[in-house]
């Protein structure tokens, strides 16, 4: 039964971690178009009478894409309610713009097949691949159309600008914000980057630390350090050995700020700073109460649910034991801190007598949002 718990825990947290990457990439895009998968080539007909009943919306009527990525992702809508099994067949025309098909990029048939059960109002996209060169073309503007086949509903035009990867690009801190804890069980924090455009040079960006001398000194004391991109590297991590000492100080923000690169590139605006809280192993966390109640998961199964504030820089351990409180505890589910409510639910069985109990705060690599 308990292997239940932990297939239950461990898909929720293949699910919480599948949701951050998903938030990595929506914060990112439509840049990062190398982080979807190419739509299912598909089967379908065209018969049928009822695409005229559906219309189509543009998620983003603008986009800017880097030659250098793999397509452009021309992200589009199907509304409406299925009414019937045929695929609706979605394409997209050029019909306009400095870039020439063929040369920038290679339409091909233009064509995405949407099924009708399951496939309405949700984002969906028609991949356009990019072709590189080593040539500097400057930005490139790219008109498309996309309507649903048999639809006499005007089409949706998107205007995509083509960036070219041999331009100087920006650099910019991955996340806004992260936390550690001094006493980390690996020693250490991860500073994480990543650039624009042109990643085939190497490149050394110099960022400050912005804080109390005795936060810096945990970060080593320098106030000011570099982060070296290697050529093809669009990120780059670079971790800093945390000095752990004795005192109790509480929880410490740093402000990293990016101040140049060797290559000229400007911090990418939004992403030119990040703040760093630096909790304290010495300092334990106020407490938060943790509140339980029954309830059922999607499925149905009747349980409990767990719902705690876990501070930023710690992180609450959830124990269960089968045999009273003498024990013994075995851990079932570790919540990072976020400073934001967290909830876990597990199925409860009452055969057998578990109990929860929120252990000392322990050391962080890292938490979310990174
Ligand atoms: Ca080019
Ligand atoms: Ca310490
Ligand atoms: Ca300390």
């Amino acid at each position: 039964m308990k292997h239940t718990f932990h297939h239950i825990h461990g898909c929720m947290r293949h699910c919480a971690m599948a949701l951050l990457l998903a938030a990595w990439a929506a914060a990112h895009s439509p840049l990062s178009a190398q982080s979807i998968d190419r739509p299912d080539p598909g089967t379908g007909d065209s018969g049928g009478a009822t695409p005229s009943l559906l219309t189509l919306s543009l998620d983003y009527p603008r986009l800017e894409v880097a030659e250098n990525r793999a397509y452009i992702p021309l992200f589009f809508t199907v509304n409406g309610f299925p009414t019937g099994s045929q695929d609706v067949r979605v394409r997209a025309q050029f019909v306009g713009g400095t870039a020439t098909p063929g040369k920038d990029f290679d339409l091909g048939d233009g064509l995405r097949l949407v099924p009708m059960e399951g496939g309405l109002n949700s984002l969906n996209w028609i991949t356009v691949p990019l072709i590189q060169d080593d040539s500097n073309e400057g930005d490139e503007t790219a008109l498309f159309d996309l309507f649903i086949e048999g639809s006499t509903a005007a089409p949706a035009r998107m205007e995509v600008l083509i960036k070219d990867d041999m331009e100087l690009g920006e650099v910019g801190f991955v996340s806004s914000r992260f936390s550690a804890n001094e006493g980390a069980t690996n020693g250490q924090v991860m500073v994480r980057m990543w650039r624009t455009l042109n990643t085939r040079n190497a490149a050394t960006i110099t960022y400050r630390l912005e804080g109390s001398e005795a936060a810096v000194a945990t970060l080593g004391g320098q106030a000011t350090r570099t982060a070296v991109f290697q050529p093809g590297a669009s990120q780059v991590f670079v971790p800093i050995p945390l000095v752990n000492d004795q005192e109790v100080q509480g929880t410490r923000d740093i402000t990293l700020v990016i101040e140049s690169s060797s290559d000229g590139m400007k911090p990418m605006k939004g992403f030119e700073k990040t703040v760093l809280t630096l909790a304290d192993d010495e300092t334990k966390p106020e407490g938060a109460p943790l509140t339980i109640w029954e309830g059922s998961s999607d499925g149905g199964e009747r349980g409990v649910v767990l719902t705690t504030m876990v501070p930023r820089g710690y992180q609450v351990l959830l124990e269960y034991s089968d045999s009273g409180v003498e024990g013994p505890w075995t851990l079932d589910w570790v919540l990072a801190g976020a400073d934001v409510e967290q909830t876990v639910f597990n199925r409860f069985d009452a055969s057998v007598m578990r109990m929860f109990r929120i252990g000392p705060p322990q050391p962080l690599e890292m938490s979310y949002p990174w």
